[in-house]
């Protein structure tokens, strides 16, 4: 049975806005609840406010923006008792944990797991070969995740054997899409596709996740490899090292690479915590739809920083490993580039900032992010993939939580600061 979900928008009384969403969902969850939808649909304009005041509603806002023009496209444009009668023959259901779509488990943010997890191997007769132009990257230049892999492509010096395709720094109803502008590509150039969409469902048919960035993607077998940003960078440590002059493989690295055998516990334990805390709890804070859950990862955010900050000080290293630049380094800068300009102002993390209250961080970032020099050890990897789009960090972010917690239903309203977006070493 395909259930339908409809959500009506309402900007005025006397103007009735349109329905911005018609969702459908597949009821595989013995757990789901049938609701009364209808009656509302169908009701007047205080029966549409008690849409507004029902519990369930940010789900339906979560779900709505992706699926709406794919589903309800008749309903766009209708006349207002066309999209009453229509509304009449919807109802709705609300899960209570998350499927592969949803961003929420009663107000807390989860991010669900990525799905696609082939490797590529410096195997020839692997599955997936390093080979110079078969693999692309789909990215936004806003994203974090596929931040990590625009830095680690560029420090490994994979211009010229990993191509990047680009799409348009914001979401559109449908998720990523391309625009031809702001560096975006016009269209997919493998396929010509609009959206990141077609690509996973030509990546599988089937597929009913979210379609993410960054994507991995074999030209050759035109299929997708990975869509896991921490796997992907790993990939591009080791595998495509024979392809690189020698200075720029790994055992040449100084220190032994970015993921070297001697640290890899103390890489991996750092990333468990910054992963949970500060990569991923900025959007805890940031998409909570509920006081406890903003608060408890708000908390937690800054404990982990505050330990970020006494680790950079107890060793006095210039790197969160030691004398040399490590994986960890590269997943706590996409994160920590963003957060005076975006998670401080956009996400609410604001009990402290990194520019005004963390020393030492805030040199790790600004030593980082101003290194411009392509001939250094670092490429100018961490300038190159920021600068450029750092300044668009605060509305890409604004947009996302216009989107994922207020289902765009109130308007856009991006913050102006800070002024300086990145402070001077
Ligand atoms: N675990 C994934 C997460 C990727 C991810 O969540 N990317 C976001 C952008 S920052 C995305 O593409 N979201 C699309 C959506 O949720 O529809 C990774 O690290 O690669």
């Amino acid at each position: 049975m395909r259930v339908h979900v409809c959500r009506l928008l309402v900007r005025t009384e006397e103007q009735m806005a349109s329905i911005t969403t018609c969702l459908e969902m597949h009821p595989r969850d013995a757990k789901w609840q049938r609701l009364p939808s209808v009656d509302v649909c169908q009701g007047s304009w205080a029966d549409l406010s008690s849409v507004f005041a029902s519990p369930w509603r940010h789900g339906w806002l979560a779900r709505a923006s992706k699926l709406q023009r794919r589903l309800a496209p008749s309903l766009f444009n209708s006349p207002i008792d066309q999209i009453y009668r229509a509304a009449a023959t919807a109802s709705y259901k609300m899960s209570s944990k998350p499927d592969e779509k949803v961003y929420h488990d009663n107000g807390r943010f989860t991010r669900p797991d990525s799905t696609f997890r082939n490797f590529v191997s410096k195997d020839a007769n692997s599955q997936f070969p390093a080979e110079a132009g078969r693999y692309a990257l789909y990215i936004s230049p806003g994203c974090p995740w596929a931040h990590r892999t625009l830095i680690v492509r560029l420090l490994k010096g994979l211009e010229s054997i990993i191509d990047v395709y680009q799409v348009h720094m914001t979401m559109g109803p449908d998720g990523w899409y391309f625009s031809g502008e702001g560096g975006s590509l016009p269209e997919d150039p493998l396929h010509g596709f609009k959206t990141l969409k077609q690509l996973y469902l030509k990546a599988d048919p089937a597929y009913t996740g979210r379609y993410t960035v960054p994507v991995l993607w074999d030209k050759t077998a035109d299929v997708l490899v990975n869509n896991e940003s921490s796997e992907i960078i790993r990939m591009m440590y080791t595998e495509f090292d024979h392809l690189l002059p020698e200075p720029l493989r790994e055992a040449n690295r100084p220190g032994g690479g970015l993921y070297p055998a001697r640290l890899r516990g103390d890489v991996d334990a750092l990333n468990d915590w910054v992963y949970h805390t500060v990569n991923n709890g900025v959007y805890k804070a940031g998409f909570a739809r509920t006081q406890a859950s903003y608060d408890e990862h708000v908390g937690a955010l800054f404990a982990s920083l505050d330990r970020l900050e006494a680790r950079l000080a107890a060793h006095g290293e210039p790197f969160l490993l030691g004398a040399h630049l490590t994986e960890a380094d590269v997943r706590l800068y996409t994160t920590l580039a963003r957060f005076d300009v975006a998670y401080h102002t956009v996400f609410m993390c604001n009990l402290k900032s990194v520019r005004h209250d963390y020393p030492r961080l805030h040199a790790w970032l600004r030593r980082l992010y101003w290194d411009r020099d392509e001939g250094g050890a670092l490429r100018g990897a961490f300038h190159r993939t920021t600068a450029p789009y750092i300044g668009r960090y605060g509305h890409g972010y604004a947009h996302s939580r216009w989107k994922i917690v207020f289902g765009e239903a109130v308007p856009l309203v991006v913050p102006a600061g800070p002024a300086v977006l990145m402070e001077a070493l």
